[in-house]
């Protein structure tokens, strides 16, 4: 059996319990590249996923209230590796390399789309894989390519829009509709899509309200 659909509305229970998690100090535990680099830690994860310049590392450093904690995957031999960090002992959060832009060589990249499917097919703590989406853009091939490879490899997946300060209202109800939409052909999305704004912090409580909603359930494979 798998988990119950989230309601469309979130309680304020787990609004309660994000302003707990998101209360902890982030700390960097490591990049990873490969499956015997990942941390054995009891803790559930969280991975966050886009194209390059979607607004990634802005978003991660508002959700956790740190100016420079996606800063890190900036430096030389990081940015194609998953950037791990522990939130208060409670959460993991997994940073995921931009995909779109050829900005690393070959060889690192491909090393990257070998471990890709590898850590979605087999990390067990992984509870939900929210993908970012620049709200002026909307859905790009690739994004849609890592949703195909989200639900073959049966990962729970949620859409953010980010940037919406800067897009025209229309531009994101369309979008917020569309992705309810996208539900129907993608069983593993949430139906449900924020929409953000690091510049205005616009959906930042609601999007760490999900992510507590994602980790409160038992894992699928776990019923
Ligand atoms: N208007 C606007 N710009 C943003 C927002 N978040 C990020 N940006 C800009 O988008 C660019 C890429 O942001 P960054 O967080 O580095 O994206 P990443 O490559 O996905 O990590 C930068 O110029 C940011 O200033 C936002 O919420 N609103
Ligand atoms: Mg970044």
């Amino acid at each position: 059996m798998t988990a119950a659909a989230p309601e469309p509305s979130l309680s304020a229970v787990y609004y309660t319990l994000a302003d707990k998690i998101f209360n902890g100090a982030p700390r960097f535990i490591r990049g990873a590249s490969a499956m015997e680099h990942l941390p054995a830690l009891a803790m559930p994860e969280i991975a966050f996923c886009g194209r390059s310049n979607v607004g990634k590392s802005s978003l991660l450093n508002s959700l956790v209230r740190f100016k420079n904690l996606a800063r890190v995957a900036k430096t030389p031999g990081r940015t194609q590796e998953l950037n791990l960090f522990n939130l208060g002992d409670r959460l993991i959060l997994a940073d995921m390399p931009g995909y779109g832009y050829a900005t690393a060589p070959e060889p690192v990249q491909l090393k990257w789309q070998k471990f890709l499917p590898e850590y979605l097919a087999a990390r067990d703590q992984l509870r939900r894989v929210f993908l970012l989406i620049d709200a002026r853009h909307g859905l790009r091939d690739t994004d849609r390519q890592m949703l195909g490879l989200l639900l073959e490899m049966q990962v729970s997946a949620q859409l953010v829009l980010t940037k919406c300060d800067s897009a025209k209202a229309p531009q994101v109800e369309e979008f917020l509709h569309y992705g309810h939409e996208l539900a129907a052909d993608f069983p593993n999305l949430v139906p449900v899509v924020v929409a953000t704004s690091s510049k205005t912090d616009q959906g930042i409580r609601e999007l760490r309200a999900w992510v507590a909603e994602a980790i409160s359930h038992a894992p699928a494979s776990a019923e």
